[in-house]
Order: structure tokens, then sequence, then C-alpha cells
């Protein structure tokens, strides 16, 4: 019998809902409870194509939209052959942000639409399970101030919220909406439980393919 593969897991949201602490949690669960599993963020800012994008969102740099979109999608096709790998390899895959950030953010800007947005990441590794770490703003708000990157104001971010609300009505993904104004330990354990079940679920399924 061929062996069991990772499961791909991503989890989105808006910002400062706690997509990174909750990664490094869920990984180290995973690897704590004999599973293996690994952190992946996107965008990757370590490649070439990364720190373009770095640059850009640290406001050190300008690009015109579709080309800044264009890199994003770019920034992911070039790490599937490692992420494919890895996920053959049995290795659980917990991704900060994927391609749905890529459609929700492009897409808050004025003249984007969703569907031109989503074409670029249309056949990337289909995530097994996407959980939304839901907060309402005034929530968010509570956290603190926004950092000094581009798109971290309160009126772009209801934007970005409200097309990921339109992506989470596509039932061809797995989408699972986590009450992210929980304490982290109560988060924590919702995201376990899911990521659970999902790798329990897929690791005998063939990888598909987003969007096709
Ligand atoms: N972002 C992220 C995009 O605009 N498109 C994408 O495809 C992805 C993956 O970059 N504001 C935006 C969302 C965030 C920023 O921030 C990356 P961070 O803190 O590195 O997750």
């Amino acid at each position: 019998m061929a062996s069991k593969r990772g499961a791909l897991i991503v989890l989105e949201g808006v910002d400062r809902a706690g997509k990174t602490t909750q990664c490094k949690k869920l990984v180290q669960a995973l690897q704590q409870s004999g599973r293996p599993a690994e952190m992946m963020r996107f965008p990757d800012r370590s490649t070439t194509i990364g720190q373009l994008i770095s640059a850009y969102l640290e406001k050190k740099s300008d690009l015109e939209d579709h080309t800044v979109h264009l890199l994003f999608s770019a920034n992911r096709w070039e790490l599937v052959p490692i992420m494919k790998k890895k996920l053959d390899q049995g290795i659980t895959l917990v991704v900060d942000r994927y391609a749905f950030s890529g459609a929700a953010f492009t897409s808050a800007k004025p003249g984007f639409c969703l569907d031109w947005c989503k074409r670029p990441d249309v056949g990337l590794p289909k995530p097994d399970l996407v959980m939304f770490l839901q907060l309402n703003p005034a929530e968010a708000a509570l956290r603190g101030q926004f950092g000094n990157e581009r798109y971290e104001t309160s009126a772009f971010q209801k934007s970005v919220q409200e097309r990921f609300e339109q992506l989470m009505k596509d039932p061809s993904v797995n989408w699972k909406v986590i009450d992210a104004s929980q304490n982290v330990e109560e988060v924590h354990a919702d995201i376990r439980t899911h990521s659970l079940n999902a790798i329990n679920e897929t690791q005998n399924m063939p990888l598909g393919e987003l969007w096709k």
C-alpha cells in the first residue's frame, strides 16, 4: 500500500486574527502527537519574487496592481514542487495565508473582480481544509494598532472581509469558520480538532486542484 500523504491545511483571516500564532501552535501540537508537520507562509519573503513583494508591502517600492497580484501568485507556484514533495513524504503542511488572501486582497482594490483575481491560482494544490479565523472589526481594534504595511487600514480590511465572505460561499473548498474572539487555547482546540479530522479523512485521497 502506498504510504499516507500529509494534509494541506490553510489558515486565513483578516490581519490581527491570530493566524500566525495559531499556525505555530498547530504545528507544535501535531509534532508532539507524532505527526510530521511543518509551517509555511505566503508571501514567502525569502525568495527573489518574495523580496519584490516584501519591498512593495513595506512601501519601499511601487508596483502596478495587476503586476503585484501576479507576483503573489507566482510566489505560490514557485513553492509548489516543494509542497508536493513534502505532502508525498507524509508531512502535513500548515500554511499561513494562501490563494484566498491573494484573491481577497487584490479584489478589494478598485477595478478588480474576484473572478479575475482567482485565475492565476487555478490548479494550485487544493487545501484539504481552510480555516477562516473570524474576528469582527471592533474586536480586531482592541488588539491594538495596525502596522505600517500596505493594506493595514480598517476601511481596506473591511472590504477584504467582504471578499473572504464571497469566497467562503464556494462549496468546492472545505471551509471552516473559527471564532477568533475566543482565547488562544480555545481557538487552538477548535483548530486542532478540525485539523485531525482533515488529516485522517484525506490521508488516502489524492491531492486536489484548487478552483478547477
Ligand atoms: N497578501 C497576502 C496579498 O495581498 N496577497 C496574497 O496573495 C497574500 C498571500 O500581504 N496584508 C497580503 C495580506 C497581508 C500581506 O502580510 C502579508 P503577512 O503579515 O506577511 O501575513
